[in-house]
């Protein structure tokens, strides 16, 4: 009800945002914003037999913001949390997806923000069945004007695997309809080829499998290195086009792509012990935030997907104060406010909470709960205000 909206109005305003330098540097720009499926953290500057997994993307952050201890905070609707929690600022649902359950609500989405403040025109490409994820009426709910879906493309035998259309044909032929949006746009780019259980034809393999045990893991080290592949051309075509200066690229993996089930191959393929603190490290995603002409910088904020909302506003030059979003901005986040999940386990500065243990978190000794007992106390408050919103459809009464 109208009382609940107040109480999170209340608590939403107190997240601050302060100013900094970088408030509007890609003021007005077209965004382009990619999920890179399955994408971790570890493929980034990762060798295997001698050769790089992701080349392309380990040149890009020279010249990008990128964001190193960077969490992903889906659930059990997996890219379509992902694209939930950075579209609306909100935690996913505990379980199901929230695109599935509650695509009638009022969301005041980035979409809608970005169409108030500057006109944007919102696109959203996927090579998938429209309903897929329910992202057919999703999509309405979150304002994106045009849904480009497997229908809009030219998808064959040949040209697809797994779930789809490959990522480089996928590219190739969504060029062709960005071309034709009107200007700035926010265009959303779903890649797919990067799926668990990582199927890759011989004529896209670009790298060697890796040698562990587990199939799986060899597995995703081809595909990875063919979506890095997908990326680089992508960025050529635009550039060709002249369609990459005035665009900022935001790049990010949407969640795991080795489950718990198979991370003993990781660990092999890492060299690293089976531990909580390295299990933590696994369930970092790459952020990659590309301004053209701007320096590149390593941020080792530690942050969440939730946070890259506000974070691309910040460079857009659009304020976030009253925007119902429980983001925190990147490059002034407080590292003692916790990096919340679903499941309510968190990390916070010196902390991993995780099953009901707590832990010191550089060390991954067990420690006394009462160590994690305060930042427990705001996971449970900021989940349960989220849920609120959600279930309470609670935004129609904040929004107008
Ligand atoms: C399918 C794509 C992948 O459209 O979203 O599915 P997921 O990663 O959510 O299993
Ligand atoms: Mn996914």
């Amino acid at each position: 009800n109208e009382t609940d909206a107040v109480t999170s109005q209340k608590y939403l305003q107190q997240i601050d945002s302060k100013p900094t330098d970088l408030f509007g540097i890609a003021e007005g720009k077209n965004v382009v914003f990619i999920t890179l499926e399955s994408t971790q953290g570890f493929v980034i500057n990762q060798k295997v037999n001698g050769e790089e997994v992701t080349p392309f993307l380990n040149d890009l952050i020279k010249d990008s913001f990128y964001f190193n201890q960077i969490y992903d905070q889906t659930a059990q609707g997996k890219t379509s949390d992902a694209e939930f929690i950075v579209d609306t600022g909100l935690y996913p649902l505990a379980s199901g997806s929230a695109f599935v359950r509650r695509p009638e609500n009022t969301y005041l989405s980035l979409q809608h923000i970005l169409k108030q403040n500057n006109d944007y025109y919102a696109a959203t490409f996927h090579g998938n069945d429209r309903t897929f994820w329910n992202r057919d009426q999703m999509y309405e709910a979150l304002g994106y004007d045009t849904y480009f879906s497997k229908k809009d493309y030219n998808v064959t035998e040949e040209n697809s695997i797994n779930y789809g259309i490959k990522d480089i044909p996928f590219f190739n032929q969504s060029v062709d309809h960005l071309e034709e949006l009107s200007e700035p746009y926010y265009a959303k780019f779903l890649t797919l080829t990067n799926h668990f259980p990582f199927l890759l034809e011989e004529e896209d393999t670009l790298i060697d499998e890796a040698d562990t045990e587990v199939g799986v893991v060899n597995r995703y080290v081809t595909t990875v290195r063919y979506l890095d592949k997908s990326i680089e051309t992508f960025f050529e075509k635009l550039k060709e086009k002249g369609m990459y200066e005035d665009t900022v690229f935001i790049l990010v993996g949407d969640h795991y792509g080795i489950s718990k089930k198979y991370e003993q191959g990781l660990s092999e393929l890492l060299e690293e012990q089976p531990n909580i603190v390295n299990h933590m490290n696994y369930q970092q995603v790459p952020l990659i935030i590309h301004v053209p002409g701007q320096e590149g910088q390593t941020i080792e904020t530690q942050g969440g997907q939730i946070d890259i909302r506000p974070t691309l506003l910040h460079l857009l030059g659009i304020e976030t104060d009253g925007l119902y979003s429980f983001g925190r901005n990147l490059f002034t986040r407080d590292n003692d406010h916790p990096v919340i999940f679903r499941d309510g386990s968190f990390i916070s500065e010196d902390y991993i909470y995780k099953d009901n243990v707590c832990y010191g978190k550089e060390n991954g000794q067990e420690v006394d709960n009462q160590y994690c007992e305060p930042d427990s106390e705001i996971v449970r408050q900021e989940l349960e205000l989220s849920d609120n919103i959600i279930f309470g459809d609670l935004l129609r009464f904040l929004v107008e």
